[in-house]
């Protein structure tokens, strides 16, 4: 073992910090039993919806020594990805979409994981024989409560991180290593009596504070849901066609956060409030050409022009409906029938 763990942390916090993270913790891979009951919780209400990949690996995702049984230390990195403007400012121009700010430009899986690589091979080279595992979003790991114990930010009442210098507004990913890392003290919660996050919810996705519905919430019914989005939420979506933001950019712990220094992360002007028109148009390939590079690319062109069509029916613009009627008998049933819903609800 390495025989100085606060000089090896030390040693790595700095060198994350070189390659552009914005926060580095350590923990033990172990996770607090609160974090895995409340998974066992949340998987046996149902409140995963058809995010089955959830439930498959729930045993690693609550015991890290499940996943990788040599780790014994975790770094928990955040990178900041700050808007440069109003996330909900597009929400009322009802002609055009609301992308999440995370999916305007590359997709952030890539942007975390070369650096997570990065500083795996800084720890190669410093220390020999040591090995590690490298994880963004995708792994069955619990990043948020692990984050959380290696003193990045808190778990608010949205369920996202929180963290006292970048608000809410922080990409996480780990690295899972067989070093004796000095362990960083837990965050605790700063909510307070605050509760802005569950009252701005379009679609009341909170039964409870810290308690997320996945199957209410726009982002998982705009990305990760496969098929017809229930009829009595579309409503409720407006114009978000692409995940949502409204709990995190209410936050009032923004306020000490700073716009990304990525330039990855600045936004595509052309997805800044795209025209719901021109998407609504993208076939096949038009919508691979679009978002090639961007998270969005991997919903594919249907479920993408459902969305579009949800918006439509919401738009109240009557100019639209040409634009859901050429859709009305697509190839996509899905979609064909999302069509039809758009127009009933433009002419009411
Ligand atoms: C599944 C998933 C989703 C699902 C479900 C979200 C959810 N809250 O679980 C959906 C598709 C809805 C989703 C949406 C989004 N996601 Co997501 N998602 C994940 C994923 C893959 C797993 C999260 C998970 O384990 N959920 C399981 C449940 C049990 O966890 P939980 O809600 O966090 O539950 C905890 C709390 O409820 C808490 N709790 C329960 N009761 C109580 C009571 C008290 C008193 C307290 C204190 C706590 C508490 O305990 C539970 C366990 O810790 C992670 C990546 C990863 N591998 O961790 C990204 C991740 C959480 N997502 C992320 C992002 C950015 C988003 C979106 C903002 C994207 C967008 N703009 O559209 C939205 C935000 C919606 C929201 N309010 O959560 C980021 C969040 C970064 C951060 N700062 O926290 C992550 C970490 C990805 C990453 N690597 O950066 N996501
Ligand atoms: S992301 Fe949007 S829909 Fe989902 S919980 Fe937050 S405010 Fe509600
Ligand atoms: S909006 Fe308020 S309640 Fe929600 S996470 Fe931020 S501080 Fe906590």
């Amino acid at each position: 073992m390495y025989p100085d763990t606060v000089a090896a942390a030390d040693d790595i916090r700095a060198e994350a910090l070189r390659l552009g993270f914005d926060a580095v913790g350590f923990t033990r891979a172990h996770l607090a039993p609160e974090a895995r009951e409340r998974l066992g919780r949340f998987l046996a209400e149902g409140l995963h919806g058809d995010m089955g990949w959830m439930e498959t690996r729930a045993e690693q995702r609550s015991h890290p020594q499940a996943l990788w049984p040599e780790a014994v230390s975790v770094i928990s990195l955040g990178l900041n990805y700050g808007p440069e403007r109003d996330p909900m400012e597009s929400l009322a121009w009802r002609d055009r979409g609301t992308i999440s700010v995370y999916a305007r430009n590359r997709d952030y899986h890539d942007i975390v994981k070369k650096r997570l690589k990065a500083l795996g091979q800084f720890m190669a080279q410093r220390f020999k024989h040591q090995p590690l595992k490298v994880f963004v979003d995708t792994a069955p790991v619990m990043e948020k409560p692990l984050a959380q114990q290696a003193g990045l930010g808190w778990q608010g009442k949205h369920t996202n991180l929180v963290s006292r210098s970048h608000g809410s507004w922080l990409f996480l990913g780990e690295i899972f290593t067989t070093l004796d890392l000095a362990p960083d003290s837990p965050e605790w919660d700063h909510c307070g009596s605050c509760r802005a996050c569950l009252d701005i919810c379009p679609t009341s996705a909170f039964p409870a504070p810290y308690r997320l519905d996945a199957r209410r919430c726009i982002s998982y019914l705009t990305i990760e849901h496969r098929g017809p989005i229930p009829e009595d939420l579309r409503p409720l979506m407006g114009n978000r066609i692409y995940g949502c933001d409204d709990c995190l950019a209410v936050c009032p712990w923004n306020k000490f956060s700073r716009v990304h220094a990525e330039p990855g992360f600045l936004p595509r002007a052309e997805l800044n409030a795209p025209r719901l028109a021109e998407l609504a148009a993208l076939d096949d390939a038009a919508f691979r050409e679009k978002f090639s590079g961007s998270p969005i690319k991997r919903i594919g062109r249907d479920r993408f022009v459902r969305n579009v069509l949800v918006a439509i029916g919401n738009s109240d613009d009557a100019a639209l409906h040409p634009v859901a009627q050429k859709l009305c008998e697509d190839a996509d049933d899905t979609v064909a029938d999302c069509a039809r819903w758009a127009i009933q609800r433009l002419a009411a």
